[in-house]
């Protein structure tokens, strides 16, 4: 391409720090270099994790940073060394990388990956520096993908090439929100057939969880959320009954055990707070109940529960991109959205162009949204 080995200036929405509205700027991208791939952005989802970093819930976040982990685009260029991905194939950044070689990638009941740790801590990953710069001034990447630009590099075991068919502006949905709930009801908790399900949290990741539990043969799929205006849209993704906690004066969890006779077999959070994570605990059967934690929590907060909840056979567990070992799964995902194993299209309420970014988190904060998908 005419671009290969040359600076790309394209826009980007820059996070210039907590609590302050994306500016969409002129930025660089640099070349690719060695393992390294630079992809044109088509499409990107705006996840809750996002907005955990603009409103300040993570701080071990570096700005400036640009954003967004659930994206899709087509390959531009890649450095040396990449095998297997090429100019023009369509990708899906992975914000859990799969390099294949660490002890994480090399055990079979992990999905996590050592090399994130240096993506996600510190703001940059590529070898510990970052391609984008903006005003002179360098600027981080986030989770390994950073999607809300134009143009992004991610290391070559931060992407995975799909289907040269797959509709970019459906499957960027693979990139975090589907594939992260429906993994946490069908790896992590291993959801049987004729068991009670809890869903706490209808965002997009919630309603995936409910997709998961579902084609587990769930029984029974409590969706639990504070906003009513979420229930319609979960009875279609399959659960069999929505409650508001707002509309009980005594402690959820009895609530939930008097629905369930005693307590419901897995409760996933899927919102990111600390006391309904203690709720989902205490929410399932004292003898043998699996509690997902899936929403991410402010950084340095801490739950707790009494240790009696677990002597008893209770189970806490937490899982990160469904427990789906990135790399090998999510081109799997794509083909079988592609042939209608399951639906995510009813996941997408909003669509937008890049520029509208911040009109996407609005919708989000008020609920008004399960995902805006923006188009670039
Ligand atoms: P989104 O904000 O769309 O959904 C959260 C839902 O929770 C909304 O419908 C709210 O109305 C509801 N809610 C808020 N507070 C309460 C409450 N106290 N009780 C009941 N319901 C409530 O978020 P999302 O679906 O995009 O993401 C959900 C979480 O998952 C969030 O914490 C995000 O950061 C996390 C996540 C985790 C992972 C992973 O790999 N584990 C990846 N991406 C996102
Ligand atoms: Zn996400
Ligand atoms: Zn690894």
């Amino acid at each position: 391409m005419a671009t290969t080995g040359k600076i790309i200036k394209c826009k980007a929405a820059v996070c210039w720090g907590p609590n302050k509205p994306l500016t969409i700027e002129d930025i660089e991208v640099a070349p690719p270099k060695d393992h390294e791939v630079r992809i044109k952005i088509v499409a990107t989802g705006i996840c809750r994790s996002d907005e955990h970093v603009l409103s300040g819930n993570l701080s071990n976040i570096r700005f400036p940073i640009i954003l967004g982990h659930e994206g899709a685009g087509i390959v531009e260029s890649v450095g040396s060394s990449v095998t297997g991905i090429k100019p023009g194939d369509k990708v899906i950044p992975l914000f859990v990388p799969q390099c294949g070689k660490c002890r994480c990638c090399l055990n079979p009941d992990s999905n996590v990956c050592a090399e994130a740790a240096i993506g996600q801590n510190d703001g940059t990953i590529l070898a510990n520096s970052t391609r984008f710069t903006c005003k002179g001034i360098s600027v981080n990447n986030f989770a390994c993908t950073s999607t809300f630009t134009e143009y992004t590099v991610v290391d070559d075991f931060s992407v995975a090439k799909i289907h040269d068919d797959a509709p970019l502006d459906k499957v960027c949905l693979i990139g975090c929100g589907f594939t992260t709930g429906y993994g946490s009801a069908i790896n992590a908790a291993k959801v049987k057939p004729g068991s009670i399900c809890a869903v706490f949290g209808l965002g997009g990741v919630g309603l995936s969880v409910i997709i998961g539990c579902k084609v587990a043969g769930a029984s029974r799929i409590i969706g639990i959320d504070t906003n009513p205006n979420k229930f319609a849209r979960a009875k279609e993704f399959g659960a069999t009954e929505c409650i508001n906690p707002k509309d009980y004066d005594r402690p959820f969890h009895e609530v939930l055990a008097e629905m369930t006779g005693g307590g419901v077999d897995y409760a996933f959070e899927v919102i990111g707070n600390i006391e309904v994570m203690e709720s989902a605990v205490s929410s399932t059967y004292y003898g043998c109940g699996t509690t997902i934690i899936v929403g991410v929590a402010p950084t340095s907060s801490k739950m707790s529960f009494e240790p009696l909840q677990l002597l008893s056979g209770r189970t806490i567990k937490g899982a990160t991109f469904g427990g789906f070992k990135s790399k090998d799964h999510v081109p799997k995902l794509v083909c079988d959205y592609m042939n209608k194993k399951f639906n995510l299209d009813m996941l997408i309420t909003h669509k937008l162009p890049f520029e509208k970014i911040n009109e996407g988190f609005q919708l989000l904060c008020s609920g008004k949204s399960v995902r805006t998908i923006l188009t670039l």
